[in-house]
């Protein structure tokens, strides 16, 4: 049988690089990792054997060179790339945040997108996976511009998969509630790591494990079986305003 190839963007951490490691390892897939930092990806090809290509995915440029210069098929990209930057109620929060979030949350994940349908189609079964997040489902305050963007990227993969239906390529949302990563939490505060810890005290998060597991799941599923969105959250946390902490009130 063929060997599947992945493309995993934001691979240099976190989710990304644990996604590759998951597909490499426990399903045998030749994997080409993206991310803006050589060092780390270098660091992950030594690692893993896997394939690297340095690019961001809000560079045109850049994501012109990535459909250019990777392996051939492509059977899965993995749109992993995103994040949140601040801690604001909207009537304060910074309309740059807000454009930031969006450009690499949104259209970040549309320009790696539309750059690899040609291979996905040409693969004949094609995988697009988006790691959205449970604030694209719903919204929790200081977060807005981080809750909009996702919510926009949740609606773009639910378009995108009525418009897909009937070409061999299944379009499969992972919606992750809290995971504890070296840098999602400390990214949003701005370096802030007693703000960052703080989201997680008192629960067992998810770790970046836990998603690669989902994801290399879903993608494993007979090739009829489109699992369209899987929303995976830590056990005490109930919803985004819900969270149960030991040895703290319910808040
Ligand atoms: C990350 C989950 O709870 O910070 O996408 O919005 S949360």
């Amino acid at each position: 049988m063929e060997r599947r190839h992945a493309v995993v963007t934001g691979a240099s951490s976190g989710i990304g690089a644990a996604t590759v490691r998951t597909l490499v390892r426990e399903h045998g897939m030749r994997v080409t990792a993206v991310a803006r930092r050589a060092d780390r990806l270098a660091a992950l090809a030594e690692e893993t054997g896997c394939d690297v290509v340095v690019a961001d995915i809000t560079s045109d440029a850049d994501v012109e060179r990535l459909a250019s210069e990777m392996a051939q098929p492509v059977h899965v990209l993995v749109n992993n790339a995103g994040g949140a930057i601040g801690w604001e109620h909207v009537a304060e929060s910074s309309l740059e945040a807000w454009s930031r979030q969006y450009e690499v949350n949104v259209v970040g994940t549309v320009r790696v997108t539309q750059a690899l349908i040609p291979a996905l189609r040409a693969s004949g079964s094609g995988d697009i996976v988006v790691v959205t997040s449970t604030a694209g489902i719903e919204p929790y305050e200081n977060g807005a511009g981080y809750v909009a963007a996702k919510h926009a990227e949740s609606a773009m993969v639910r378009t995108l998969r009525l418009e897909m239906t009937g070409q061999g390529v299944r379009v499969i949302e992972i919606a992750p509630g809290m995971v504890r990563t070296d840098e999602f939490s400390l990214t949003r505060f701005a370096g802030d790591q007693a703000s960052a810890d703080a989201v997680y005290a008192g629960i067992e998060p998810l770790v970046a494990e836990d998603i690669a597991d989902a994801i290399g799941w879903s993608v494993t599923r007979p090739h009829h079986v489109n699992v369209d969105r899987l929303v995976i959250r830590p056990r005490e946390q109930g919803s985004a305003t819900k969270t149960v902490r030991r040895a703290t009130a319910p808040n």
